[in-house]
């Protein structure tokens, strides 16, 4: 197992490689180009200028995430032709730079989403949380409500110029049923699969966060059926899950230590977090530690070891702790409940470690 740690780059996160430095066992920066719109290629002298950053602190840039897909690839329109070249020749120049996965999602309009950004938990910190009821009504108002509370700090799935055309994006997508979806992702990987094992570069499919349709929008990756279908659909070994515990938990009956167990030789890249579920549907997301969730971490954690994963994983999402306010911290996103996961996910690992050593 490689531990990574994200982040988002120098000009566009608060916490700089330095910190990520002080964090022990993190050997990958998992990075992006996160003022490239989806659709553009990325050119190799602006994958150089991160690379330097990255390497000069002792670090690897083996993991990307994310390239995100045009709209028109998930629509399926003529025009996906264009984007899919694009989307090739990206891959041809990361590969230059040693990238080995590529992070991605087949979310329509909304990639990760959530009700509140700065929820209480309880103890002095807040978490991300989400209230199933709010899904149901207005996606403007809450898409109108998430850019607010980023304060102005970029996530990809939210950039403002493609929030600001909704209604656009609601009429386009109106014919694309699951089953559509399902069409042209596999189209999508099917072109991408040779230039893939060409460049030596995994592509590693995120879940739908939540595992659900919502807004009426369909979502495809969403528990263990669907992903055994999706591996098949495009049974290639270049054809990669990224394993989001906290994602595929937000429906309490996915078992993810299950799911590893099941389909860890495809799984190229893991995102481990803790979710806490309430009777009406909500959850919030929690710390690392086991208990102080419903994900099973220790369990997941257990089952990537017993398979003798050797890909990557990094802390999810954190709660936001100490000085971490709002305008502070790119929710889910700050250096200390992220930094405590890491050590979580060490110990646990490690523990194991020393016992197959002493078991022989
Ligand atoms: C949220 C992330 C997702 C993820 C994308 C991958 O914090 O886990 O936004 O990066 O879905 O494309």
């Amino acid at each position: 197992m490689q531990m990574g740690f994200r982040w988002f780059g120098k000009w566009n996160d608060r916490i700089s490689l330095e910190d990520i430095r002080e964090i022990p066992g993190v050997s990958t920066i998992v990075w992006a180009l996160h003022n490239k719109m989806p659709g553009e290629v990325w050119e190799p002298d602006e994958i150089r200028i991160v690379q330097e950053q990255i390497e000069e602190h002792g670090f690897n840039m083996d993991v990307v995430e994310s390239v995100n897909v045009h709209d028109d690839i998930k629509i399926g329109l003529p025009t996906r032709d264009k984007y899919i070249d694009n989307y090739i020749q990206t891959i041809r120049n990361l590969s230059e730079f040693g990238v080995k996965v590529i992070c991605y999602n087949f979310m329509p309009i909304f990639d990760w989403t959530r009700t509140n950004l700065f929820h209480p938990v309880g103890d002095g910190s807040t978490a991300l949380y989400y209230e199933a009821a709010m899904i149901q009504e207005d996606s403007k108002a809450m898409a109108k409500y998430i850019l607010k509370n980023l304060h102005g700090f970029t996530f990809p799935g939210w950039e403002p110029a493609r929030m600001a055309k909704i209604d656009e994006l609601f009429e386009a997508y109106k014919d694309v049923t699951k089953e559509k979806l399902w069409d042209n992702l596999k189209y999508f990987l099917e072109r991408l699969m040779p230039v893939c094992h060409e460049c030596g570069i995994k592509m590693a499919i995120h879940p739908d966060d939540p595992p659900w349709d919502i807004f009426g929008l369909p979502r495809l990756i969403t528990g263990e059926e669907s992903i055994a279908k999706f591996l098949k659909m495009v049974d290639d070994p270049f054809n990669c899950l990224t394993l989001c515990s906290g994602s595929l938990n937000a429906n309490p009956d996915n078992n993810v230590a299950e799911i590893v167990r099941k389909h860890c030789d495809r799984i190229a890249f893991a995102h481990i977090r803790n979710v806490k579920h309430f009777p009406n549907g909500d959850f919030s997301e929690a710390s690392h530690r086991d208990c102080d969730g419903d994900t099973g971490i220790l369990d997941i954690i257990k089952a990537f070891h017993d398979s003798g994963y050797e890909g990557y994983i990094r802390p999810d999402h954190g709660r936001h702790l100490w000085d971490e306010k709002p305008g502070k911290v790119r929710p889910g996103y700050g250096l200390y409940d992220r930094a405590l996961g890491v050590m979580y996910i060490l110990g646990a690992w490690e523990m194991l470690e020393k016992e197959k050593t002493k078991n022989g």
